[in-house]
Formats: structure tokens, C-alpha cells, sequence
């Protein structure tokens, strides 16, 4: 192996409701399969008021927070979670920039969505905050461990 069980992160990515209504899960999980990372968790869940606000507690100042807690809420999300060598990087990468428009072509952003304030994917941004996030997300049981066969020819 080329890389080490200790490179091995793990990210919260959600798929928003605009990406559940505009039928984009599949398309959007896809991606992150390809690129070799394991999916560990998955669901499908319509958020409560109280989970979106901890969730994003960190933008509770932003004129944008009462928005963006509305639109977090309005439908059901996919919640999954991804582990991997470097997979924060990778999935913020692969995701692409906020604004979708200055998100690259080839970026889940940059192809699929338009504006910030729909920009259909959420990925952790830090490895500590990966944690917090699959904590806040996932219940005890509902993430598991599994063996990838494919591991030996990604990593
Ligand atoms: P990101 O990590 O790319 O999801 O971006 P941020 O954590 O900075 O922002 C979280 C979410 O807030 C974005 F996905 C969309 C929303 N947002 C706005 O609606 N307006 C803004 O100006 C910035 C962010």
C-alpha cells in the first residue's frame, strides 16, 4: 500500500434538497464512488429546524443564516458519509467553489447548479469537522465499517 491507515479521513456530504428534487443523488453519489472513496453511511432525511442551525452554527452572524436554514430544511437530504486517504480535500475538491458560478466545469458544482444559495452538495471542510458533522448526523449503528476489495488497487 502506498498510503497509510493513518491518511484515512473521513467527510460529512450532503446532498441539499434542490439536488433530492432535481433528481441528483445518483449522479452526485456516482462521483464520489468513482474516484475510490467508501461510503460508510447513507440516508435519506427530511432535517429539523434545531439540526440545520448546529449544523451551520458557525454562520449564525451571516444575513444569509435565516435563508440558508430555511432552504437546508424545505425538503428531505441525503446524508452521507465518505471515508478515504485524503478525502476532505478530495470531496471539497471534487464539489467545487460556494458560488457555483466560479466553480470549475468538471466540479459537482461547476456542472450541475447555478446559485450559492442552491449549490445542491454540502462537504465537511476540515477532517475535525468531518467528525462533528457524521456525530451530528448519524446515530449510533447507522455508520458502518465495512472492507473494500477494490482498497489495495486505490490506495
Ligand atoms: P461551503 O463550505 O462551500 O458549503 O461554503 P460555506 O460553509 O461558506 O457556506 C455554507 C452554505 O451557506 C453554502 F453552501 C451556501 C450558503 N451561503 C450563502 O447562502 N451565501 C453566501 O454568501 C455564502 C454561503
Amino acid at each position: 500500500l502506498v498510503a497509510s491507515m493513518e491518511d484515512v479521513e473521513e467527510t460529512y456530504i450532503m446532498v441539499k434538497p434542490d439536488g433530492v428534487q432535481r433528481g441528483l443523488v445518483g449522479e452526485m453519489i456516482s462521483r464520489f464512488e468513482k474516484k475510490g472513496f467508501k461510503l460508510t453511511g447513507l440516508k435519506l432525511f427530511q432535517c429539523p429546524q434545531e439540526l440545520a442551525e448546529e449544523h451551520y452554527k458557525d454562520l449564525k452572524s451571516k444575513s444569509f443564516f435565516p435563508k440558508l436554514i430555511s432552504y437546508i430544511t424545505s425538503g428531505p437530504v441525503v446524508c452521507m458519509a465518505w471515508e478515504g486517504v485524503g478525502v476532505v480535500a478530495s470531496a471539497r475538491k471534487l464539489i467545487g467553489a460556494t458560488n457555483p458560478l466560479q466553480a470549475e466545469p468538471g466540479t459537482i458544482r461547476g456542472d450541475l447548479a447555478v446559485q450559492t444559495g442552491r449549490n445542491v452538495i454540502h462537504g465537511s471542510d476540515s477532517p475535525d469537522n468531518g467528525k462533528r458533522e457524521i456525530a451530528l448526523w448519524f446515530k449510533e449503528g447507522e455508520v458502518c465499517q465495512w472492507t473494500s476489495a477494490q482498497a489495495s488497487w486505490l490506495m
